[in-house]
C-alpha cells in the first residue's frame, strides 16, 4: 500500500502513523497569501512591460475597456450617472478585487498540485490577451506585457509557495519538525510574499513614471499655438448675476466627460492623421499641420450629452475653434448616393453622422481648440468633431483618425449597434440651477434661475411656473447665436410653505418644451425640470 503523502485533505495532511493533522486548517491562508502577491507581482510587472514598451494599454485596462465594451449600453449608462467621472476607477476596483480573490484562490489550489494554478495562469492571460487583441491595431507587440506577467506568475508561485510545501512535507514525517517548522514557514513565506509585493508596488510605480506618453503628449500640447484661435470673453449679459449659477462658459475642467475607454489615447500631433473616404470621387489624408494653415471658424457652441437626464449636468458650453468640414468634403466630390459619414476614433469608437449636418451652413468642425487653448486629451487631444444641433454620440468624435463617406443602411456604430436612436439631433431643453433642490429661501420675492438650449436653433423664451399656478416669462440672458445654450431668470412670489418651480423652454420657432416624461434611450430625455424649495 502506498504512503504517498497526500495533500488534499481540507484538515490538513495527517502523519504517516495516522496521527492528527500536523499543519492546521488555517495553514490555507498562507497559501492564499502567497498566490495573492505572486498575482500581483505579475500585474505590476505586466504593467510595467506595457509602459516600457509604450503599447496601447497593459492587460487590465485592456480588459477593463473590454468589461465596457461588452457590457450592456443601459447598464454603462447606469454606471455613468451613478459614478460620475469615477466609474472608471470603481469598475478598475471591481476587476482588481475579482482578479485578487481569484489569485488567492489559485495560491490554495497549489497546495493540491502545481498544475491547477497553472490552469488558471492560463486562462487569464488569455482573457488578457483577448482583450487586447479586440483593440484597434494591436500587434504582436501589445501581447509582450501578458506573456511577462504569465512567467512571473508561473515561476514566481513556486518559489512564493516553496516554504510551506517544505513545511508541510517535513511535518509528514516528524511531528516535533512539524511544530518548528510552522513557525520558519509562515516567516519564510511572508518573506517572499513581502518581496513580490514590493515588486508589484515598483513594478506599479516605475510603470507610471514610464509611461510617459501622455506626459510627452502634453509638453507637445503646452508648445501649441494655433494661428488664428482666440479666447473672446464672456458676451456681457449672457450671465445673469445670480448667486449659484454655474458660469455662461464652461471651463475645459469642469465640461462633462463621457468616453469609453479606460485611458483615453494620447497622441502627438506629428502622429495624428485623418483619412477621409468612402463615397467619395477623391481620398484625402490630412495632417495637423495640414489643418493649421486651413482657414479657422469659431464658435460659442453648447455640447450635451444623450444620456443627461431633465435636470443633469451632462451639458457645457465652450468656445470651439476648428476647420469646417463642409468645405474640406466639397472639394473631395461626395456621391449622391451618401447620406451619413462613419466616424472612427484612434480608440475605435465608432459614430455615424447624418451627412446633412456636416455639409449645411452650420459650424461642424474639426475641432483643435476649446476655450482658446488647444483640446486637452480627455476632450480629445489633437482633433475632434464638433457638430452644433446633434448629440455628442452621433457627432462630436474625440481623437477623430477616420471619416467614410457612407450610407446609414451600411453602418452601425458603438451607440447605435446598443440601441441608441441613428440621427441623434438634439431636444429642446431647460434647467433650473437655481434655487438647488430642497433650498430654503425666505419667503416673498425668489429668483429662479437656469440654462436652456436648442442648438443651431436658438431659444426664444423661457417661462416659470410655481406650483402649477400660470406660466410666467423669465429673462433670458444675452446669446452670441443660435449654437450656444442661454441663462435666464426669473422672480416668483412664495409665501411661507413648500413649493415647486418648475420650467419650460420655447425655441426660436416656436416650439414649446414638452412636460412628457421620456427616458434618455434611446434619443434623449423629455420632461420638465423642477425644484422643491421651501421658503420660510
Ligand atoms: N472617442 C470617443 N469620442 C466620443 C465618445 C467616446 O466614448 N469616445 N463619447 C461621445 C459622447 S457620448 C459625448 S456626449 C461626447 C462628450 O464629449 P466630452 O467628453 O468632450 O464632453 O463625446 C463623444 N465622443
Ligand atoms: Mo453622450
Amino acid at each position: 500500500m502506498s504512503t504517498a503523502p497526500s495533500l488534499d485533505r481540507p484538515s490538513g495532511p495527517a502523519g504517516p502513523d495516522g496521527s492528527a493533522p500536523l499543519l492546521p486548517h488555517d495553514q490555507r491562508r498562507w497559501w492564499a497569501l502567497a498566490g495573492l502577491a505572486v498575482g500581483l507581482a505579475g500585474l505590476g510587472a505586466s504593467y510595467l512591460a506595457a509602459r516600457l514598451l509604450a503599447v496601447d494599454a497593459d492587460p487590465i485596462t485592456a480588459v477593463a475597456d473590454g468589461v465596457i465594451r461588452l457590457t450592456p449600453g443601459g447598464v454603462v449608462e447606469w454606471a455613468i450617472q451613478a459614478f460620475g467621472h469615477r466609474d472608471k476607477l470603481v469598475l478598475l476596483l471591481g476587476i482588481l478585487i475579482v482578479v485578487g480573490a481569484v489569485f488567492a484562490g489559485l495560491g490554495v489550489l497549489a497546495r493540491r498540485a502545481v498544475a491547477l494554478p497553472l490552469a488558471g495562469y492560463i486562462v487569464l492571460a488569455a482573457v488578457g490577451g483577448l482583450a487586447i487583441l479586440g483593440r484597434t491595431g494591436a500587434g504582436a507587440l501589445d501581447q509582450l506585457p501578458v506573456v511577462v506577467g504569465f512567467l512571473v506568475w508561473s515561476v514566481g508561485l513556486g518559489w512564493a509557495v516553496e516554504p510551506l510545501r517544505r513545511g508541510e512535507l517535513a511535518g509528514l514525517h516528524d511531528p516535533a519538525v512539524a511544530r518548528g517548522e510552522a513557525g520558519m514557514t509562515r516567516r519564510g513565506v511572508l518573506f517572499r510574499a513581502a518581496v513580490l509585493g514590493a515588486a508589484a508596488v515598483v513594478g506599479g510605480a516605475v510603470g507610471r513614471l514610464a509611461g510617459r506618453g501622455r506626459a510627452a503628449v502634453e509638453e507637445a500640447r503646452a508648445g501649441i499655438r494655433i494661428p488664428g484661435v482666440t479666447s473672446p470673453p464672456v458676451p456681457a449679459g449672457a450671465h445673469p448675476d445670480v448667486p449659484g449659477l454655474p458660469s455662461w462658459q464652461t471651463s475645459a475642467a469642469d465640461f462633462y466627460q463621457i468616453h469609453t475607454v479606460f485611458v483615453p489615447p494620447a497622441i502627438a500631433p506629428q502622429d495624428w492623421s485623418l483619412r477621409i473616404h468612402g463615397l467619395v470621387e477623391r481620398e484625402l489624408t490630412l495632417t495637423y499641420d495640414d489643418l493649421l494653415a486651413r482657414e479657422i471658424t469659431q464658435d460659442w457652441i453648447t455640447l450635451n450629452c444623450v444620456s443627461n437626464p431633465v435636470g443633469g449636468d451632462l451639458v457645457g458650453n465652450a468656445w470651439w475653434s476648428g476647420v469646417r468640414l463642409a468645405p474640406i468634403l466639397a472639394e473631395l466630390g461626395i456621391s449622391p448616393d451618401a447620406d451619413a459619414v462613419l466616424q472612427t476614433s484612434s480608440d475605435g469608437w465608432t459614430c455615424g453622422t447624418p451627412l446633412a449636418a456636416l455639409t449645411d451652413d452650420r459650424n461642424a468642425m474639426l475641432a483643435l481648440a476649446m476655450n482658446g487653448e488647444p483640446l486637452t486629451i480627455d476632450h480629445g487631444f489633437p482633433v475632434r468633431t464638433l457638430v452644433p444641433g446633434l448629440y455628442g454620440y452621433v457627432s462630436g468624435t474625440k481623437w477623430v483618425v477616420d471619416l467614410e463617406v457612407t450610407r446609414f443602411d451600411r453602418i452601425e456604430a458603438y451607440w447605435t449597434r446598443r440601441g441608441w436612436g441613428e440621427l441623434g439631433p438634439v431636444k429642446i431643453a431647460s434647467r433650473i440651477d437655481v434655487p438647488a433642490s430642497g433650498d430654503s429661501v425666505p419667503a416673498g420675492e425668489v429668483v429662479v434661475a437656469g440654462a436652456a438650449w436648442m442648438q443651431h436653433t436658438g431659444i426664444r423664451g423661457v417661462e416659470v411656473s410655481l406650483d402649477g399656478g400660470t406660466w410666467q416669462p423669465a429673462e433670458l440672458g444675452s446669446v452670441p447665436g443660435v449654437d450656444s445654450w442661454v441663462q435666464w431668470s426669473a422672480r416668483v412670489q412664495a409665501a411661507p410653505g413648500d413649493h415647486t418651480v418648475r420650467a419650460r423652454a420655447i425655441d426660436a420657432d416656436g416650439r414649446v418644451q414638452t412636460a412628457v416624461v421620456r427616458d434618455v434611450l434611446p434619443d434623449g430625455a423629455t420632461g420638465l425640470d423642477e425644484r422643491d424649495f421651501t421658503a420660510t
